[in-house]
């Protein structure tokens, strides 16, 4: 189904246009939006105040992995919302030990520490990796390193924007919080060269995204696997973007047959309905926690785990899983076939994931941007002249092509 007849036949933006003024008014300008409002959505559409509808091919940055609307998610929190949506952590709730079990069982791990946003989850994971140093592994107090990746992306918060390499997300908000090395992402040697007796672990994204979908070298992650074993060091995953089907599998470490000791997971665990993220790691990780040492409010709420517990029983079929990996191979084949047309210069990525390296001859990632957005098209920028593709993983294959359609189209 395409969206150029709406388009085509409403081309005002009066209403958008005073939506966009209020906000603009009356709210930080912590980020660049494109001038569209959204009213509505369902599935991989959403519709703006004007009628106008677009394809949705960045999906929350992956938290809407199953699509707008949902209707399997929203009939899940529907029914919670009649129970009961927050008891706080001072008492027990009855969908709390059925979501820490079998998102345990979907990771193959013993534990969860249930959150609320990615950074929480990498703060707690930060947290854990130090508590775990001190003492398991016996690392003098306060000495405690963890090694990160130089293009990271883990979240806002300032302990993780201390890591990040990235001065637009770093700049003017020290001072930085010690005790993190950075080597360069996919450089084993380096890695192992970092490494010390300090040193409680490893954090790194499976595939990089902000970064502009870097995946690593075939070998790097088994590689930190090897190293972080060899040197009794936590190897962390930050899957809170790549994990939950978007690349073809459950979490992006299985493309390399990789089993880190905690996951990190977020965004499409919530099922774009609710903040849900979580810490995933066996006991002798995450029983480093006695009662009053970590929290919050809503972390693993009645609300959050009745959506949790449908994801992870709409993930445990591995429909999803596959759908992303046939709807990736046929997206990255059409990618592929622009990169030899000039006007794209590198396609990186897996499953339905994709960056997409612009000719600066044609313009900037926010130029291509705005001109699929006039074509009924959304799709966000990264670093200047990459724009990424994640379209959510129900979007049906003649959708994704007209996407795909829309891109040559403006790149042609
Ligand atoms: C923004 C993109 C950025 C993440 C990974 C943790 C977090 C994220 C691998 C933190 C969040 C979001 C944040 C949002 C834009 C988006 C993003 F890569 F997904 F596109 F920025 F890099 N680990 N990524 O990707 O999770 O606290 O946001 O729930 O901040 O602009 P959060």
């Amino acid at each position: 189904m395409s969206s150029t007849s709406s388009s085509a036949t409403n081309s005002s933006r009066t209403t958008s246009d005073r939506f966009i003024a209020s906000a603009e008014a009356h709210s930080a300008h912590n980020y660049h939006p494109l001038p569209i409002v959204v009213a509505s959505a369902d599935g991989a559409w959403m519709t703006d105040v004007e009628g106008r509808r677009y394809l949705d091919m960045l999906a929350g940055y992956s938290a809407l992995n199953f699509g707008h609307g949902n209707r399997r998610l929203i009939d899940a929190a529907k029914a919670q919302l009649d129970r009961v949506t927050l008891t706080s952590r001072a008492f027990h709730h009855d969908r709390f030990a059925e979501f820490c079990t079998r998102l345990a069982e979907l990771c193959g791990k013993e534990m969860v520490l249930p959150m609320n946003t990615g950074a929480e989850a990498v703060e707690t994971a930060v947290k854990t990796a130090r508590k775990w140093g001190y003492q398991v592994k016996g690392v003098p107090d306060s000495r405690a390193k963890i090694v990160v990746a130089a293009g990271n992306f883990h979240g806002r918060t300032t302990t993780v924007i201390s890591f990040s390499t990235d001065e637009e997300a770093r700049a003017d908000f020290g001072p930085y919080t010690p005790g993190f090395e950075i080597v360069p992402y996919g450089d084993l040697e380096a890695l192992r060269a970092a490494v010390t007796d300090d040193t409680v672990a490893v954090l790194i994204e499976p595939i990089q995204g902000e970064a502009g979908v870097l995946v690593p070298p075939a070998g790097y992650l088994p590689g930190v696997r090897e190293l972080t074993r060899e040197r009794g060091v936590l190897f962390i995953a930050d899957e809170i973007q790549s994990g939950l089907g978007r690349t073809g599998r459950t979490f992006a470490c299985e493309h390399e047959g990789v089993v880190p000791d905690v996951y990190l997971l977020g965004k499409a665990l919530g099922g774009g309905v609710v903040p849900v993220s979580a810490v995933v790691a066996d006991a002798d990780v995450l029983g480093v926690f006695k009662p009053g040492e970590h929290g919050s409010t809503f972390g693993g709420n009645p609300l959050a785990c009745a959506v949790g517990l449908e994801v992870v029983d709409m993930l445990s079929t591995g429909e999803f899983q596959q759908r992303a990996t046939e709807l990736g191979e046929h997206l990255h084949a059409e990618l592929g076939l622009l990169a030899g047309a000039g006007t794209v210069t590198e396609v990186r990525g897996r499953g339905l994931w994709a960056g997409v390296d612009i000719a600066p001859s044609y313009g900037t990632g926010r130029e291509i941007s705005e001109q699929l957005m006039e074509k009924g098209v959304l799709v966000k920028d990264t670093h200047g002249s990459t724009i990424r593709i994640a379209p959510p993983l129900v979007i049906s294959k003649e959708d994704l092509d007209w996407g795909l359609a829309q891109l040559r189209a403006v790149l042609s």
